[in-house]
């Protein structure tokens, strides 16, 4: 298939890329922004558009040649605002950081007031953590969630907009296992004359298959990566209001990218078709119902969830009642063969290299065709190698038993 050339003509990368579908198919992905695309998705990513140099939009480019690479986006926009119901589309983002870049380059200026969640309550780097562009050039303020019920306080929200009143208010987080309320936000930034940006990055596939309310009505800019629940390429994407159109554009390219990922931008199109097909519905129902099952057989086992439960495709545990870190779960699960990234919990005493969190997500799992079963036995295997943490031989015995599961259900 797509290595066989590569077999002869580069033995390093190619043995790379075959360690790397072994570790994908015998482990237990259970990293919430992750997913298998398709093989149709990953042709087309590998096709022959990735020679194509497009700066411009379809009809409008700087180079000669580009009238497949028009026929490509515009398939892509197409399907993406027929699946979210948008106004306006800009596929070209490289990255969902990229995606947000452009919408505070267009509408802020350096310095303006932005209101985003914290990222260690769960928000993302790029909605205004210190270290990252969004909080060096913008006075970037903080929204978290409530010590008590781990959800986003919305009267606090509330609180800081009237206070400091930002040019913008992003709403979307990367660690939040709870529907977030995009009317209230709306609500909020209206009220105080802020734009509303919603990052649904994580959960991107479950607003198209409305299985989480969409906050395109809400919210003047919707941005997302292409690659998580939505199980596309890995990339971004905007989508606005009509009005913002032309500026977002513009601020795409020439603002802050060059030529357009046309060979990316083709296999967005083509996990756009897959996500309106009627099995994306099912297969989201099944995200959301398995991280229901994990959530509880973990609760059941006396593991703390931040917030209780969840209501998407993640569940954030915290891990201090088991006196164990992040860091530490996350090693001593990845011996067993079970691959989780380590989190900070709202509130958490331990600095982000360490933590006091693991985040487990679903849809990887899910895409294998795993089920409500199998979950039971992941809540079983991930108790069982904390327990273990320290005795390598049990580890690894957890680690065939969670090959054979994996075995049963081949990804590609
Ligand atoms: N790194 C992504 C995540 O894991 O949620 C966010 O960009």
């Amino acid at each position: 298939m797509l290595t066989s050339r590569l077999k002869d003509s580069d033995p390093d990368v190619f043995e790379a890329i075959e360690q790397e579908a072994e570790r994908e198919r015998e482990k237990l992905l259970l990293i919430a922004s992750e997913n298998y695309a398709s093989r149709a998705v990953m042709e087309a990513q590998g096709s022959v558009f990735t020679n194509k140099y497009a700066e411009g939009y379809p009809g409008r480019r700087y180079y000669g040649g580009c009238e497949f690479a028009d026929r490509i986006e515009g398939l892509a926009v197409e399907r993406i605002k027929r699946l979210f119901g948008a106004e306006h589309v800009n596929v070209q983002p490289h990255s969902g950081t990229q995606a947000n870049m452009a919408i505070y380059f267009a509408f802020l200026k350096p310095h303006d007031t932005i209101l985003g969640m914290s990222l260690s309550h769960g928000g993302h780097l790029s909605h205004g953590a210190a270290a990252n562009f969004s909080g060096i050039y913008y006075n970037t303020i903080a929204y978290g969630v409530s010590r008590e019920t781990g959800q986003i306080d919305y009267d606090e929200v509330r609180r800081l907009a009237e206070e400091h009143r930002p040019r913008l208010i992003l709403s979307g987080a990367s660690a939040y296992p709870r529907t977030i309320d995009f009317e209230k936000f709306h609500a909020i930034a209206h009220s105080v004359g802020a734009y509303l940006v919603a990052d649904i990055a994580h959960i991107a596939g479950l607003v198209a298959a409305g299985l989480h309310p969409s906050p395109v009505p809400y919210a003047d800019f919707v941005t997302t990566t292409t690659h998580k629940t939505l199980r596309g390429p890995r990339g971004g994407l905007i989508m606005c209001k009509a009005e913002y159109a032309k500026a977002i554009d513009k601020m795409i390219f020439p603002g802050i990218q060059g030529g357009p990922l046309v060979h990316v931008i083709a296999a967005k199109a083509v996990a756009m078709k897959e996500a309106l097909e009627p099995g994306f519905r099912e297969y989201q129902g099944n995200v959301v119902k398995n991280a229901k099952k994990l959530a509880s057989e973990l609760k059941a086992k006396g593991y703390k969830l931040v917030s209780g439960g969840t209501d998407n495709h993640l569940v954030l545990i915290d891990l201090t009642n088991k006196g164990l870190t992040g860091k530490i779960a996350e090693v001593a699960l990845d011996k067993a063969g079970i691959t989780v990234n380590k989190n900070t919990i709202p509130f958490d005493p331990q600095p982000p290299t360490i933590t006091s969190g693991i985040r487990l997500g679903t849809p990887c799992v899910t895409t294998r065709g795993m089920g409500e079963q199998e979950m039971a036995l992941i809540g079983q295997y991930i108790d069982d190698a904390l327990n273990a943490r320290d005795d390598e031989d049990r580890l690894k015995a957890i680690r065939g038993k969670v090959k054979e599961l994996t075995n049963r259900f081949p990804v590609y």
